[in-house]
This record gives C-alpha cells, sequence and structure tokens, in this order.
C-alpha cells in the first residue's frame, strides 16, 4: 500500500471553552468562519492535507470539547498538541497552566506543543500581552503565536508551525512514521477510543 501522504501527525487543540478551538478549526481545514457560538458536543474533527519542504503531510486535527470527555487516550495519541487562550479573557490565560498539566500528565514526553493566543483582532479589549504571554512561552521552552481565526490571521501559520516542529522531531519519512502508531480518531466520535498497543508517538 502507498499512501498518498509521506506524514500523518495528529494534532490536538485543548483550551477553555470559548476561545475558538473550533473556529480555528474550521478556518484552518475549511477555510470559513462563523460568528454564531455553538459549544462544542462531542469531538470536532478535521482533515488537511500541506505541503512542507517537497512532502506531503497529512494533519489529523481534533479539537476538544466543552465537557472535557477527550480522554488519556487522545492525548497519547497526539503527536502535537495546541493550547488555545483568547487575548480578550485572562482567566483562560491563566488556565493554561492547567492545561499544560494535563499534557504532562496524558501525553507522550516528547510531544509538540504550541501556544496560542486568539482573537488577536479584538485590539480593544485585549488584556493578555503579546510579550507576557511570550515571556510565558519562552520560560517553558514553547512556541508561541497570537492568531485571529476570524481574520484569518496565522491560522495557517500556526499549523505550519506545529507540522514543521513535529516533523523535525520526527526526521525522515519511512514506512513505519507514516502512520505512527495513534488511534485513528473518527468524524463525530463521542467515546474513548482504545489505545493501541503500539503505545506512544
Ligand atoms: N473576534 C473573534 N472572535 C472569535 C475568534 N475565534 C472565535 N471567535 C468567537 O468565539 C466564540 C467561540 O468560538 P468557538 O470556536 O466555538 O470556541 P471553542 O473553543 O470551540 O469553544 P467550546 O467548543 O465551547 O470549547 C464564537 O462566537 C466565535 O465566533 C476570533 O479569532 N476573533
Ligand atoms: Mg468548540
Amino acid at each position: 500500500m502507498n499512501p498518498d501522504y509521506d506524514y500523518l501527525f495528529k494534532l490536538l487543540l485543548i483550551g477553555d471553552s470559548g476561545v475558538g478551538k473550533s473556529c480555528l478549526l474550521l478556518r484552518f481545514a475549511d477555510d470559513t468562519y462563523t460568528e454564531s457560538y455553538i459549544s462544542t458536543i462531542g469531538v470536532d474533527f478535521k482533515i488537511r492535507t500541506i505541503e512542507l519542504d517537497g512532502k506531503t503531510i497529512k494533519l489529523q486535527v481534533t479539537g476538544q470539547e466543552r465537557f472535557r470527555t477527550i480522554t488519556s487516550s487522545y492525548y497519547r495519541g497526539a503527536h502535537g498538541i495546541i493550547v488555545v487562550y483568547d487575548v480578550t479573557d485572562m482567566e483562560t490565560f491563566q488556565n493554561v497552566k492547567q492545561w499544560l498539566q494535563e499534557i504532562e500528565r496524558y501525553a507522550c514526553d516528547n510531544v509538540n506543543k504550541l501556544l496560542v493566543g486568539n482573537k488577536a483582532d479584538v485590539i480593544a479589549k485585549k488584556v493578555v500581552d503579546y510579550t507576557t504571554a511570550k515571556e510565558f512561552a519562552d520560560n517553558l521552552g514553547i512556541p508561541f503565536i497570537e492568531t485571529s481565526a476570524k481574520q484569518a490571521t496565522n491560522v495557517e501559520q500556526a499549523f505550519l508551525m506545529m507540522a514543521s516542529e513535529i516533523k523535525s522531531r520526527i526526521g525522515p519519512s519511512t514506512a513505519s512514521n507514516k502512520d505512527t502508531g495513534g488511534q485513528t480518531i473518527n468524524p463525530g466520535q463521542t467515546t474513548s477510543i482504545h489505545q493501541k498497543s503500539s503505545g506512544c508517538c
């Protein structure tokens, strides 16, 4: 079998409710945006294939839903985890620490992380400074980017940044890392998925 991609990366979007995880996912995968807020029940799931350094990378992105039914198997299957906060809501930034603890607890040790400050278009209500968040991320050695799902600012860059970091960690594409053994998450799937015994990414 010859898959039509060189790499398959599984990404997870986590963060407080309302920060814009679903909107980032929709902007990245479908280039759409909607103002109306429908809190995610169940799992958001999208696939998009990108080109990076001449390689075809299939990104399978899952957004976390409000009631945190994401189980450890989702974390363990992920190659990269994007932690999102809302730049207009200090509490969502303060809660990033908790989200990072969840990653420590459940994800693979070498999982790639990215901090995203979303809603950067709402300049008048911005309460989390770029420099504050950047220093926080630098201290933890995590890349950081501000985005706007609404205006499509840096959304593409955020996902490309993540893909590129994972690609450099994993190294050259081989048959064994085309699908690195995480579980497959099906659209609309809401229940926990049993982890394959193949273990971590
Ligand atoms: N101004 C602005 N609003 C945004 C942006 N991204 C999302 N929103 C708004 O924020 C609200 C919540 O966005 P969602 O993407 O549904 O948030 P979520 O993180 O998926 O929330 P849950 O599913 O409840 O966890 C919606 O009303 C969006 O329209 C952005 O970049 N700019
Ligand atoms: Mg959502």
